[in-house]
């Protein structure tokens, strides 16, 4: 182990970040006795802690880094735009060249008749002004009834109060008063979990038609948008079956509702194109981004709105916007992402290389006794953990208990991999290569093999009754 020497030592680091840092979704209390790892630099697919331990990130910090870590091109592009022009304001009838510069190039990169951009911080941010957006639309439509958005159970859209109501994570609805009134959520379309008896394929059209029962149940003139992620990623990596996407695009153009795809996570290379909309063939009216439109350099996000909605929207003054809507730097930053992403077949890597290397390795841990199903689409994937894997079987402990163990391992391991409830889930960076893959199965295995190990001895392999 290599000891750092310039900086504190990382006891009194962890102490001085108990102190005074609150994380966000972390008991601090607890995490102040364990201690943060802290995190000091990376490179590639790896990080470094202050330990000197070099980590595999399987999770691309928060799905995030698509491009991977040090990419020194982003640096030298942030210094240069600090020094021309480091902040200023798209409101009042003003523009900047980064912001005009990169709603062109999302323009030039999003399927089909998207083709106007508005900047946000971040996806929570995009998903609170996709609310506004939608209920102006068939407002400014003369149908301002229109109002109720539908969503899903266990989605992910952000942490506003907004974005945390669209979403449908019951644990963040308990805290704060949401979700705000005319959000609606139907159930996911969680095969594995959730799908009884029933064939993926008849359980995947079934879930789809919840979004036609609760439009007919509001009444059509009610509804004004669905709001869906093209794979859960939150959730767990969900991989809906194959017959949900085409019956729910079926509704969403016979109600004439719009289909917000949240593409947070989906978005800029990570299913193998460069939206998840294209590769499940959904065709959305205002689609979310934020994440890898950087790469996580700088925080960014955004709608991007159809001709339709935008020719609507631009009839009247939309009285919305951030103080960092196009921020000059971050746009700078992520067209040379995009630059980057482009110009180095990054993308193509994913679909051709990547993705079917990973799939590949990653569905050959389905023989581990732990591992009930595999599921992935690009180089997002996630694998369930099972007591019994024959009867699809949810453990007796409390839910998260075996993925909260497997994470343990999965760390101590050197390995970046998320557990959410008893599902382990992985996005690495695209830039990840075949050898670099192999690594994290190796890694993968060896934590499924202590958690294993781990329940076993503490007699948690039991299978809730
Ligand atoms: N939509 C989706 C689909 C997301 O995944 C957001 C919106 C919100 O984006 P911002 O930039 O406001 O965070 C996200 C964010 C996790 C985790 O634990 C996932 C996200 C954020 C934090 C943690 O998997 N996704």
């Amino acid at each position: 182990m290599t000891q750092i020497t310039n900086h504190m030592p990382t006891a009194e680091l962890q102490a001085l970040d108990a102190a005074h840092h609150m994380h966000p979704f972390t008991a601090n209390a607890d995490l102040a006795k364990k201690g943060a790892r802290v995190i000091t630099r990376a490179k590639g697919v790896f990080l470094t802690d202050s330990e000197g331990e070099e980590i595999l990130d399987g999770m691309a910090g928060l799905w995030c880094v698509n491009i991977g870590y040090g990419r020194e091109e982003l640096a030298d592009v942030a210094a240069r735009q600090m020094r021309e022009l480091p902040y200023y304001n798209t409101f009042f009838q003003t523009t900047h060249i980064p912001a005009i510069a990169l709603a062109n190039k999302i323009a030039e990169l999003a399927p089909g008749d998207l083709n106007h951009v508005f900047f946000a911080a971040g996806g929570s941010e995009a998903n609170d002004t996709n609310i506004r957006l939608v209920r102006t639309y068939w407002a400014e439509k003369g149908k301002p009834e229109k109002t109720v958005i539908i969503s899903r159970k266990n989605a992910y859209h952000g942490s506003s109060v907004g974005s945390g109501s669209l979403g449908g994570m019951v644990g963040m609805h308990a805290q704060g008063g949401m979700p705000i009134p005319d959000i609606h959520h139907i159930e996911q379309p969680y095969w594995w979990g959730e799908g009884g008896e029933t064939s993926p394929e008849e359980f995947g059209i079934a879930r789809a038609r919840l979004l036609e029962e609760a439009i007919l149940e509001h009444g059509e003139d009610r509804v004004a948008a669905f709001i869906a992620e093209p794979v859960q990623g939150a959730g767990g990596v969900i991989v809906a079956p194959e017959t949900y996407w085409a019956e729910i695009q079926r509704i969403c153009d016979k109600y004439e509702i719009l289909l917000i795809v949240d593409e947070v996570i989906t978005g800029f290379g990570r299913t193998g194109n460069w939206f998840g909309s294209q590769t499940l063939n959904i065709r959305p009216d205002i689609m979310t981004i934020a994440k890898g439109l950087s790469s996580g350099y700088a925080p960014i996000g955004g709608s991007i709105v159809s001709d339709e909605v935008a020719n609507v929207i631009d009839g009247t003054e939309f009285a919305h916007g951030y103080t960092y809507s196009g921020h000059p730097v971050a746009a700078a930053v992520a067209l040379e992402n995009l630059r980057i992403l482009e110009e180095e077949g990054i993308v193509d890597h994913v679909r051709d290389v990547a993705a079917p290397y990973l799939a590949e390795k990653w569905h050959g841990l389905a023989d581990h006794p732990l591992v009930g199903e595999t599921s992935i689409v690009g180089l997002m994937a996630s694998l369930a953990l099972t007591p019994d894997k024959n009867a699809r079987a949810k453990f007796a402990a409390e839910p998260g208990t075996a993925g909260l163990i497997c994470r343990e391992h999965s760390f101590a391991n050197n390995l970046v991999m998320r557990h959410v409830g008893d599902r382990m889930v992985i996005a690495p960076p695209l830039v990840i290569t075949e050898g670099e893959i192999d690594l994290l199965i190796e890694r993968a295995r060896k934590a499924l093999d202590g958690a294993l190990a781990e329940l076993t001895d503490k007699g948690l392999m039991q299978a809730a009754a």
